[in-house]
């Protein structure tokens, strides 16, 4: 079954959770941009560098301070109520979908949880630090083990999937990005050429807010529960 609700999430969502966003940290990291930092070329350049910038986020995901908040929740709601109608295709690379509840759903930019080896692409599950001189157990050599992140340059996750979704969904909504990073931000286009309903809720109008056909500019733990429940009440 094809779902008919596509809901992209971006850092917004997260934000009242307690992670920061890209942009409100001015896209600097340590003094670095974001953009060098989470590059490919900045890991050949300094390996330990990208591993401290991903270590930091990880370990972030394990304080009592952050949890998912009622947007992640109500996402949730949603796709239990409405079996097999709802995906969630999000940006973030925390846990706070899953741990709200949400099941199908697709990091197009990998997680944080995950490490990869890059000589045999496996894939490993991890809650520790990570460091460049890490033995695989694929290749039981240092120096292969890599955040199963995606970096600017490369191509996210599952997209084949994702526009299998949004070439057929009835109704798209976006939640807390920005509309900065491609190709995320141009699934709203291939959203309306399907002829969706497409919907932003952003605490301020997107980079990309007028290929919207509606907006709600508010906090995604207020907006998005709300407009849960106005989809759960109508048919
Ligand atoms: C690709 C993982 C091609 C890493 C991320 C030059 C060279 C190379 C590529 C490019 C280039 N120029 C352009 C590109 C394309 C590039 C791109 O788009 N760059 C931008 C900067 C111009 N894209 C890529 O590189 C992508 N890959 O193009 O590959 C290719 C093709 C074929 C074969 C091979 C390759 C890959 C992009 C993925 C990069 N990785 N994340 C990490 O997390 O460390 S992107 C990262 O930044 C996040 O995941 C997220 O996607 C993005 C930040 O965006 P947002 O989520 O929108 O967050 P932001 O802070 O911007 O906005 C938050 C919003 O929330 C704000 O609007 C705010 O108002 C709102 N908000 C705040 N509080 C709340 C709220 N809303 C609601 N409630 C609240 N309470």
């Amino acid at each position: 079954m094809t779902p008919s609700i596509v809901i992209l999430t971006g850092a917004g969502i997260s934000v009242e959770s307690g992670i920061r966003t890209f942009r409100a940290a001015d896209g600097l990291w340590e003094d670095h941009r974001i953009e060098d930092v989470a590059t490919p070329e900045a890991f050949v350049r300094d390996p330990w560098l990208v591993h401290r910038f991903y270590n930091q986020r990880r370990q972030q995901l394990f304080s009592e301070a952050v949890k998912p908040n009622a947007a992640h929740y109500a996402l949730a709601k949603l796709e239990q109520a409405r079996p097999g109608e709802v995906l969630v295709i999000t940006q973030n690379i925390d846990n706070l979908h899953e741990r709200a509840g949400s099941r199908n759903l697709i990091h197009m930019h990998g997680e944080l949880l995950n490490l990869r080896c890059a000589a045999s692409e496996v894939v490993y599950r991890t809650e520790q630090d990570s460091m460049p001189e890490d033995l695989c157990d694929c290749c039981g050599s240092g120096g292969n083990l890599r955040p199963d992140i995606v970096w600017f340059g490369e191509m996210p996750m599952q997209m084949e999937a994702c526009y299998q979704a949004l070439d057929s969904c009835e109704l798209f909504l976006s939640i807390g990005t920005s509309g900065n990073v491609y190709p995320a931000a141009g699934f709203v286009e291939v959203a309306n050429a399907a002829g969706a309903r497409t919907v932003e809720i952003n605490l301020e109008p997107s980079r990309i807010h007028t290929a919207f056909d509606e907006h709600v500019h508010a906090g995604a733990g207020e907006a998005v529960p709300q407009f849960v429940e106005q989809i759960l009440r109508s048919v």
